[in-house]
């Protein structure tokens, strides 16, 4: 199987652009990464990123942009689908990819909440999302159970920002969810994902997170590095 050249823009604590490097990984695709400064992107990522985001895929130099689009493309042009093949489940499959787009949202809202009223609505909002998620994970080690799916790819950047607030502060997320937090150290164990951030992830993090002018990141101002 002949495959095009395929560099991922990328930066380097997207979560996005980590689901689609996890694809990579795990389909065997060889590929190029260029990581840019989103905060003074090149001139020529105007041009491949109509949204000026990051991942976009450059398909022998065609720009793709949106994660899940790449993560499917990238499926579906190697063997061994990751995707359900039962159209049904498949669908719920994205519906929960959905679902966990949500989570990212709340969770970036969640960092960035400037005032107490917000700041615990959203922890109840995100303790109630991975309460609802426990109800309809199998019993593991995968979303589905023992297959590895384009759906965990999705999860698995969500969890590691979820583990990394969780050595700053415990907030109570995981406490009633045994199944996701299985799930999580699934995930998080898997090569694909670790292979998926650049070696300054961690240092890179807690420079963002501490940086919040916002409750959470007063709140971690001051506590050892991740
Ligand atoms: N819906 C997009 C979301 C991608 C996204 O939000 N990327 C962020 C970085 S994690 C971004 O590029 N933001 C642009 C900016 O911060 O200027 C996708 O799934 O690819």
């Amino acid at each position: 199987m002949v495959l095009p050249h395929f560099k991922l823009v990328s930066f380097a604590l997207c979560p996005y652009v980590q689901r689609a490097r996890i694809m990579l990984f795990e389909k065997n695709i060889p590929h190029d990464t260029e990581y840019i400064d989103l905060r003074s992107p090149p001139p020529w990522f105007l041009d491949v990123s109509p949204l000026e985001k990051v991942p976009v895929l450059l398909v022998d130099d065609k720009p793709l942009f949106e994660s899940m689009p790449i993560c499917e493309y990238l499926d579906e042009i190697t063997p061994g689908s990751l995707h359900p093949t039962d159209p049904f489940k498949k669908a719920q499959n994205r519906a929960w990819i959905e679902y966990g787009n949500d989570i990212l949202d709340l969770t970036y809202q969640f960092f960035n909440a400037k005032d107490e009223t917000t700041f615990k609505r959203l922890i109840a909002n995100l303790r109630d999302r991975f309460e609802t998620l426990e109800e309809i994970v199998d019993t593991g080690p995968f979303f589905n159970g023992e297959t590895f799916g384009i759906i965990d790819a999705v999860y698995a950047p969500i969890f590691r920002f979820h583990a990394a607030v969780r050595q700053y502060a415990d907030f109570k997320f995981f406490d009633d969810t045994p199944k996701v937090t299985r799930w999580t150290e699934a995930l998080l164990a898997r090569p694909s994902a670790q292979q998926s951030v650049p070696e300054s992830y961690e240092t890179d993090l807690d420079t963002y997170l501490k940086k919040r002018n916002s409750l959470f990141g007063a709140r971690i101002r001051g506590q050892a590095a991740v």
